[in-house]
């Protein structure tokens, strides 16, 4: 039997996807097997009723929205080992997953991220006039994240025994997308914070297994 045929997470999504990548380390932290059936997002096989992937498979449901997905796996798989169970901290987790998701993904992802993935992967000009109009506002936010981690540790700090909570678990597929950019690597190696928090996790078992074949070198 392949590790496809045992998977216990059966996840539909593009294959260099942030959000795709976000389960995938869910599921390792879960210590789940987990398979990525490679489903273009907007198609007709993908069944996200807004055409967004990853959808998943798991214990019978199906489900949809990266943050359900993965409190679901950390609930019904990890003893909820990645959300603090103080409820101050856990306000500290859902604020940055939440930073994550509306503010940071959305400017990364138009600015940076696809333009040079559509560049790299299916030959398309860059378009100069984009990416540098978003360089101010990544720039802020970057300021903005190096500051908070140099100040009080920001979402670091409540992070537990496991030394990782789901906010990591968001925000590290995310910075990491866009120093895999010319760009966000300069704009990064800027930051000693985040490229520190970023160095750390790397290393990490789940981190590494998840890696995306760019990052492969
Ligand atoms: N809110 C969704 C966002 C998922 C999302 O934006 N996925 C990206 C890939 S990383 C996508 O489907 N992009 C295709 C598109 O927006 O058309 C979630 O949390 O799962």
């Amino acid at each position: 039997m392949s590790k496809d045929d045992e998977a216990q997470v059966r996840i539909f999504g593009t294959v260099i996807s942030t959000y795709t990548r976000i389960v995938q380390i869910t599921s390792e932290e879960a210590g789940l097997i987990h398979q990525t059936i490679a489903t273009p997002a907007n198609s007709p096989q993908n069944r996200h009723p807004f055409g967004k992937v990853p959808v998943v498979k798991v214990d019978g449901l199906e489900l949809i929205e990266s943050v359900s997905i993965a409190h679901y796996l950390d609930n019904a798989h990890n003893q909820a080992a990645l959300q603090p169970f103080e409820p101050s901290h856990r306000a500290v987790m859902d604020k940055w997953v939440a930073i994550a998701n509306n503010y940071l993904f959305p400017l990364f992802e138009e600015g940076l991220v696809m333009p040079w993935i559509m560049h790299r992967v299916a030959g398309y000009p860059l378009d100069p006039e984009r990416i540098n109009n978003a360089l101010p506002q990544i720039s802020r936010a970057l300021g903005f994240l190096e500051l908070e981690l140099q100040n009080d540790g920001a979402w670091t700090v409540i992070a537990g025994e496991t030394g990782i909570t789901l906010a990591d678990v968001f925000l590290y597929p995310i910075l990491r997308s866009l120093e895999l950019t010319p760009q966000g690597e300069v704009g990064i190696a800027q930051c000693d914070h985040i490229k520190a928090w970023l160095e750390t996790l790397k290393n990490r078992p789940s981190i590494a297994a998840t890696r995306w074949e760019i990052e492969k070198g």
